[in-house]
């Protein structure tokens, strides 16, 4: 893994990356007016998951952003928002970021630049050199260095931050993070995380792949309006279940010696029409 970018793509590359942008929305109808205008234009299509807002969320996506995709989530919370978001891009790239305004559409170039110069999953991290957050709280803080200590520490990985909502992958890398093609196979896959356990199943899932993460620095801001539907405590303990069910999943597998996950280990599909220079390949399963 390595951290850092220099540049981000020019409007033709981004276009040519066809990039889904998928945004799960709870009750955002304020912030969306910061949002949704800062989305680049270049972006291939814009997700909004919506998980049953009762303010005017919907109809405001659609005012701010005529063409914008509202889907609905199939559960409840945060990751099953992001599944189903994930299941309904069409692009190549897939960018992740949230609704409240916390986190900056503007900085999606510089997601796409690492994935077009060679990495598989660009994590956002606002630990970083060139990273911060005014929005989270000093509990939040330490939890995610000790739960980000703890990963670091199974996988080998030397990631600054664990439980960031900010990141970009190829979308041809969805079967190496559980999402299955096809819905009814998600039955026979492991659990998914629902709630906001899911950017920590996601990165252990990355890093167990053997997969190429690059770390790029994001800053996050306060949300907007509203609260956070997080609860610090709550939902460290279900960071840390995940974490667990992860560890004991990678031990049966390696028991069996059965692969966790299939890993696409032909070039993306980027390689085929893009012409800007993309030197991404998934790597196979450890
Ligand atoms: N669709 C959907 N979105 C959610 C849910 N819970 C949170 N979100 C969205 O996920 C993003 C992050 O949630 P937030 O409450 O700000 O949590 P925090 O950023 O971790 O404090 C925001 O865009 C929320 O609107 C949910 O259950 N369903
Ligand atoms: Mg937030």
């Amino acid at each position: 893994m390595r951290g850092g970018i220099g540049r981000a793509p020019d409007a033709a590359a981004m276009r040519e990356a066809r990039t889904s942008v998928v945004i799960p929305m709870l009750n955002e109808a304020r912030n969306l007016p910061h949002v949704l205008p800062r989305v680049p234009e270049a972006a291939f299509e814009v997700i909004l998951v919506d998980g049953g807002s009762r303010d005017a969320s919907c109809r405001e996506a659609r005012r701010l952003l005529p063409d914008v995709r509202v889907i609905p989530q199939t559960r409840r919370g945060k990751g099953n928002a992001l599944e189903c978001g994930f299941r309904a891009a069409r692009g190549d790239v897939i960018v992740f970021l949230d609704a409240d305004g916390s986190t900056d559409p503007a900085e999606i170039p510089t997601f796409v630049a690492a994935l077009l110069d060679g990495a598989d999953f660009a994590k956002g991290s606002r630990f970083m050199r060139g990273g911060g957050s005014s929005d989270i709280t000093p509990l939040r803080r330490q939890g995610n260095r000790v739960l980000c200590g703890i990963v670091n520490g199974l996988y080998g990985t030397s990631y600054t931050d664990l439980c960031y909502g900010y990141n970009a992958f190829w979308r041809s890398l969805l079967p190496a993070l559980g999402v299955a093609d096809d819905p009814r196979a998600a039955a026979a896959t492991a659990p998914w995380g629902d709630g906001f356990e899911v950017e920590t199943l996601i990165n252990v899932r990355v890093a167990n792949s053997g997969l190429k993460v690059v770390e790029v620095p994001s800053m996050e801001y306060e949300r907007i309006h509203g609260v956070s539907n997080l609860n610090a405590v709550r939902d460290g303990l279900r960071v840390l279940g995940v974490i667990a069910q992860e560890h004991r999943r990678r031990a049966a597998a390696r028991s069996s010696a059965a692969p966790m996950f299939a890993v696409d280990t032909t070039p993306h599909a980027c390689v085929e029409h893009l012409s800007v220079p993309c030197t991404c390949m998934a790597t196979a399963a450890a």
